[in-house]
């Protein structure tokens, strides 16, 4: 079975849409014919500055988020990435081989210290595309499983498998990004052509997963459309209705040429209504199960703890590698 990895971060109560649709969902399909590895990426919450409760809460939401939505850990080794020393260490030895000028060129690092000023960013921020290039590296992963706005850190990575291959000796298989091309970019409700993003978005603009399903059907129905009434999927000069339709057909599995056809003659008040029910029909469940799980802690922290195990000897074995290639003396 081919394998896979891929991570998600703790930095908010709940995932939203963009996650979920643009990589979660694709998690929970790979399982059915890979073997994947999937983790909590709380070294990469910290970043940005975060509250140490916080953090501690959100990582098992997180969690209680994952096996609600479908991750089986039978099929999947779900872990927390702080747990698995592995991934800071192999870090360090990645950043050696990163370029400085390379590293710069990442613009989710652009983006994201644009508002504060670059002086205001961690060096953690800077550096924080290369603790994933380990992170994947790791596990000698076939695909992972992302969203479009990691694409450019997948180059890296695979920049950096290369490197250390032909530096050193063949360690690292070269991961290649299985990113949805339909769900790829899920955008904002009051801002279609931007991404949907927590640190983005306004709260109108975002639909998270836990939220109390009226309000999220509330967004959906208030959510920017454009001009014109016709019900059509064109990114370019309908941006609003066709994320609409995206989230629309991915939700209930309907192609968007269907979608087209059943709303020819209705207009945007009928596709919104519609697309809120679906949502409210979507989320309810979800809620409930994410909010059982978190009360069962002892369940959680068994499935963690079973994933800490077979991340941890995947991850060793490959750091074992890595350092013994790069000239370190193995301890007695
Ligand atoms: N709008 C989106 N459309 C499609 N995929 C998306 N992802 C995030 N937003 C969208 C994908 O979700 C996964 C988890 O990403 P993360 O933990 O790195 O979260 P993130 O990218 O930090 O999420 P945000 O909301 O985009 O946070 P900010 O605003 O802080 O950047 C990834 O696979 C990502 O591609």
């Amino acid at each position: 079975r081919p394998r896979v990895l891929s991570g998600i971060q703790p930095t908010a109560d709940s995932f939203h849409f963009g996650n979920y649709l643009g990589a979660l969902r694709q998690w929970v399909d790979l399982q059915r014919d890979h073997s994947p590895f999937f983790f909590i990426a709380d070294l990469h919450a910290i970043t940005v500055e975060q509250d140490p409760r916080q953090l501690r809460e959100r990582t098992l939401r997180a969690a209680a988020q994952l096996l609600a939505m479908g991750i089986d850990p039978q099929r999947s080794a779900i872990f927390i990435q702080s747990q698995v020393p592995a991934h800071a260490q192999a870090a360090w030895v990645m950043n050696c081989l990163t370029g400085f000028g390379e590293a710069r060129r990442m613009t989710q690092f652009k983006d994201k210290s644009a508002k504060g000023g670059e002086g205001a960013a961690s060096v953690g921020l800077f550096t924080y595309p290369i603790l994933q290039a380990a992170d994947i590296l790791l596990y000698r992963p076939h695909y992972v499983p992302v969203g479009e706005d990691q694409r450019q850190h997948l180059e890296l990575t695979r920049d950096l498998a290369q490197r250390f291959n032909s530096r050193y000796k063949k360690t690292f298989r070269l991961p290649e990004p299985y990113i949805l091309k339909a769900t790829a970019k899920i955008g904002d409700l009051q801002n279609p052509t931007a991404k949907m993003s927590k640190s983005a978005s306004s709260p109108q603009g975002i639909i998270e997963m836990l939220d109390d399903p009226k309000v999220s059907a509330k967004k959906i129905r208030s959510a920017v459309t454009d001009s014109g009434s016709e019900i059509r999927f064109d990114a370019e000069d309908k941006p609003g209705v066709s994320n609409l339709l995206t989230i629309y057909s991915s939700l209930t599995a309907t192609s968007i040429a269907d979608l087209e056809e059943q709303y020819a003659g209705k207009g945007y008040g009928d596709l919104k209504k519609d697309l809120a029910d679906v949502v409210v029909e979507f989320v309810t469940p979800f809620r409930d199960r994410t909010l059982e799980l978190l009360d069962d802690q002892a369940h959680l922290t068994t499935v963690l703890e079973q994933g800490r195990q077979q991340a941890q000897e995947v991850a060793q074995a490959t750091l074992d590698d890595v350092y013994r290639r790069v000239g370190f003396v193995a301890s007695a």
